[in-house]
């Protein structure tokens, strides 16, 4: 079980954050998971699913990772939710398919969420070889869907606070 009280995770900087005033109780979230690699993408989920286990959450599926912008889109525009947290891994092999569907993803959400003001949170693995993914989903490298939800969360408390 992760601390959520003291978050240690490198996407953000631990001293500056007060977590114990921020109740994401009452907060909407969709994960949107794609299925290539889901041995991998299924444990991110189960970081994310903990990081948001106090908000109200709604799962997804897609194909790859290269259909998580479109998805992330559909989901902002609906306005239901405080944030979006979209999961795959990508992973080399020998194929320049890997530049394309990576530089895509990134791309795609980081467009939905300028496109929309909906934050979504960038949970995809691009790594070289499926044991740097497999260590970065649960193992040596902690949970980085973990990591993408407390991003999402944060992102969600900056919103709440610009809006108030
Ligand atoms: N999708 C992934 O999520 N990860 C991958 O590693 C991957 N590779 O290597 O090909 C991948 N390809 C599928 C892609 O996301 C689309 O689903 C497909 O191209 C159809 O649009």
């Amino acid at each position: 079980m992760m601390n959520l009280e003291t978050p240690n995770y490198p996407t953000m900087s631990a001293d500056s954050l007060n977590w114990s005033d921020f109740d994401p109780t009452g907060l909407r979230f969709a994960i949107v998971v794609a299925r290539f690699n889901s041995a991998i993408t299924e444990k991110l989920l189960e970081g994310a699913r903990e990081a948001l286990a106090k908000a109200q959450v709604d799962v997804f599926h897609v194909p790859g990772a290269f259909e998580l912008p479109l998805a992330a889109k559909m989901l902002a525009q609906t306005h239901r939710y405080h944030g979006i947290v979209a999961l795959g891994a990508v992973i080399r092999g020998d194929t320049p398919h890997f530049d394309y569907v990576a530089g895509e993803a990134a791309r795609g959400l980081q467009d939905a969420a300028l496109e929309t003001g909906v934050p979504v949170a960038f949970g995809v693995l691009t790594t070289d070889t499926v044991a740097q993914a497999e260590s970065r989903c649960g193992g040596k490298d902690g949970n980085k869907g973990f990591d993408a939800a407390m991003t999402a969360l944060e992102m969600a408390r900056f919103a709440t606070s610009v809006a108030n």
